[in-house]
């Protein structure tokens, strides 16, 4: 882990702090092995800030982020999808200078029935040398953040992060319980093959969404069309497809709810980073993800991220530029 870290003039402070989340998909994805043996599927019987209802490994995986990040000393601040407000840590305050925002278990709808399950993470300085963070100072522009990525609990664990200077992808090796750097330098391609969208949401969207997910459909080999449709109801892991593959994500928002469903803060800004990092693009449909201002911890934002030409060819549908 220390290569691209020492390469791209990654302190160790930072360097250290991804490690940590690195253990944190370690310690869970030893839970996800042994899931349907230990009580920890199905749910918690509890409603979180989001409106959903809670699973037990969404809490499981909150707690194990918590519970890391108390105990190692190397942020002043965290904030999580499923927590109403973030936990401040005075305690390693100044020695500490990064917050962490995280969704600790992406598409938890696949729990209980062993499909793929992800964590998304951001990371920003607290901002001020003179005074310890305050909940505003986690509401931050995608600009702003120094690192971001995701864990991956797939067929095999990943760790993809980038600090801004490339996006580095490491698989968990269950035989030596260590992280291997097997994707270095990650490239989205400009175009892909693949869509991945709730299809079932069609009737809610806007014309322009429509008209594109139409045209993706229609068979004219000279535009390689028509795409392939994959979607896992993980965004962690159909973004990672499309990292790898090319293609585009899409959820975008709807006439009733043109904010969309996804975070901003903790789902969006990191993957755009991370997307954009690989050569890619990510948008609401009108305007750059990473650019978008941020108001509210748990602020909705639509999502449009993949291949560049794909997204760009998206943003084209939804603008009215092209019917
Ligand atoms: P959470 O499990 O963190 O709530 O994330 C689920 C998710 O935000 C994202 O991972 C999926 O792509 C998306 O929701 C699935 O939503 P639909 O069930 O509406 O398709």
């Amino acid at each position: 882990m220390q290569k691209p870290a020492a390469h791209q003039g990654v302190t160790g402070e930072l360097a250290a702090l991804l490690s940590q989340i690195a253990l944190v998909g370690k310690l869970i994805a030893q839970d996800l092995r042994r899931a349907g043996l230990i009580d920890i599927l199905g749910t918690t019987g509890e409603i979180n800030v989001q409106g959903e209802t809670v699973k037990k490994l969404d809490e499981i995986a909150n707690e194990t982020f918590l519970k890391v990040f108390h105990q190692n000393g190397l942020a002043c601040a965290l904030a999580s999808e499923e927590m109403e407000k973030p936990v401040l840590l005075p305690e390693n305050w100044p020695r500490a200078k990064y917050m962490l925002l995280f969704d600790p278990l992406d598409g938890s709808s696949n729990t209980d029935c062993n499909m793929p399950l992800g964590a998304i993470f951001s990371v920003v300085t607290s901002g001020h040398s003179d005074r310890m963070p305050t909940k505003d100072d986690l509401v931050r522009k995608g600009t702003e953040q120094v690192a971001a990525g995701y864990l991956l609990y797939g067929s095999s664990t990943m760790l993809i992060y980038t600090t801004g200077q490339g996006v580095h992808g490491f698989t968990l090796d269950p035989g030596i319980g260590e992280y291997v750097l097997s994707h270095e330098q990650i490239r989205v391609p400009t175009r892909g093959k693949v869509y991945g969208v709730n299809e079932g949401n069609y009737h809610k969207w806007s014309g322009g969404t429509r008209k594109y997910v139409d045209y993706l459909k229609v068979n004219d080999t000279a535009t390689g069309r028509p795409y392939s449709s994959r979607y896992s109801g993980c965004l962690a892991a159909d973004v990672h497809r499309i990292l790898l593959g090319g293609g585009i994500y899409l959820y975008p928002g709807e006439i009733e709810k043109p904010e969309g469903k996804l975070r901003l803060l903790y789902e969006a800004n990191p993957l755009a980073m991370v997307v954009e990092q690989a050569g890619g693009r990510a948008s609401t449909g009108a305007m750059r993800i990473l650019d978008v201002e941020a108001k509210q911890l748990h602020q909705r934002v639509p999502l449009i991220i993949g291949s560049a030409e794909d997204v760009r060819d998206a943003e084209e549908f939804m603008q009215g530029r092209r019917m």
